[in-house]
């Protein structure tokens, strides 16, 4: 069954296929590769390497693959699989080479936000909707601890003039923070151009995905960037301040010429980290690292008030900023309590 693609996709799934659903085993037939682009339950676009490609909708069922078990839902944009065309049935799995999970705390299990990805784009924008570090420290975790690369890009720079002295401080301290911990920080806007080129640079022979608040211009930039994937861009809650969620799954766009895709994915308001054992947490944030284990108590300090803390004296001492300190101590609960 071969159809055309909707660009203007409007579900009220976010990305949440029933997890009792699974891959069922390659029996017979026309088998071909494709990646997925975006799905929901139990219905998945596909589309082929061939040229030109060809897009297929295609179903899974029956017996759950070892691959595709443990996650909430069991295939993200992104994913390559075989398939039976004229079935349209997903047969098998190929092996990912990575994957951007966030933890579903309903559903208690990883979800994938997206899979093969080669970059992690962390949006931020310094108003409209707030600036909030604490969010890309999250987002950024995720990315070290899924061994994959993860640039911050602060959108809406035409916006600056816009923030108070104070605050305008403020977002350029944490920014230049990112950049001391080695993460590469592009300042751009869609609306002016400003920054797009070195951020296209970027992205050249990679496929990323782009992970952020609702808001922050996620959609605008896969349209900015990849003209042909005409997405719907939403106006801003101007109530709250914050994006309407108008992306409600995520989708991979890949106009073919550009030399890089892109997966946009629906706003988070919160990142649950996943995969992340609570001990290994200090050796994970770049910043605590160096210190992990030197305190007096080693490495079952909890950086409260033992004395000879050297994470504490770190932050006191401005080596580790006091916000990063703070994202510390609150994902450590979160872990601690989960296991
Ligand atoms: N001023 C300004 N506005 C922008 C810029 N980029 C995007 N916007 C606006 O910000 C709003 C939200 O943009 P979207 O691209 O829908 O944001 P999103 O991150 O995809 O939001 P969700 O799909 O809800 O997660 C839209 O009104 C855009 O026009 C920019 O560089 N500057
Ligand atoms: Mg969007």
């Amino acid at each position: 069954m071969t159809t055309v693609i909707s660009t203007d996709v409007i579900s009220t799934d976010v990305i949440s296929a029933d997890s009792t659903t699974g891959i069922m085993e390659a029996d017979a037939g026309a088998v071909s590769t494709g990646r997925v682009v975006y799905g929901s339950c139990n219905m998945f676009t596909v589309k082929t390497e061939s040229l030109p490609p060809e897009i297929h909708e295609c179903r899974i069922k029956g017996k759950i693959l070892k691959t595709a078990r443990g996650f909430y839902n069991p295939l993200a944009p992104g994913d390559l699989v075989e398939f039976d065309a004229a079935r349209g049935l997903i047969l098998s799995l190929r092996e990912r080479r990575s994957v951007y999970t966030r933890f579903n705390i309903k559903g208690n299990a990883p979800q994938l936000l997206a899979a093969n990805v080669d970059a992690v784009v962390c949006l931020a924008t310094p108003v409209s909707p707030p600036f909030r570090p604490r969010f890309l420290d999250r987002l950024l975790l995720q990315a070290d601890a899924a061994e994959i690369p993860a640039l911050v890009v602060c959108n809406k720079v035409d916006l600056f003039p816009a923030l108070d002295g104070e605050t305008l401080v403020a977002v350029e301290k944490r920014l230049s923070d990112f950049e001391r911990l080695g993460y590469p920080v592009l300042r751009v806007s869609v609306k002016t151009g400003e920054g797009m080129k070195s951020l296209e640079a970027r992205l050249k022979g990679r496929r990323a995905v782009l992970v952020g608040q609702s808001g922050c211009g996620k959609t605008s930039l896969v349209n900015a960037l990849l003209p042909a994937a005409m997405q719907k861009t939403g106006a801003l809650n101007k109530k709250y301040d914050r994006g309407n969620h108008t992306t409600v799954m995520s989708v991979l766009f890949d106009d073919g010429e550009a030399g890089f895709s892109l997966i946009d994915t629906p706003g988070i308001r919160r990142l649950v980290p996943d995969g992340i054992a609570p001990g290994d947490l200090q050796t994970l944030m770049r910043d605590f690292a160096p210190f992990a284990g030197k305190c007096a108590f080693g490495l079952s300090c909890t950086h409260g008030t033992e004395p000879g803390c050297r994470i504490r004296e770190a932050v006191e001492t401005g080596k580790i900023h006091e916000d990063r300190f703070e994202s510390y101590i609150r994902i450590s609960d979160e872990l601690s309590r989960r296991n």
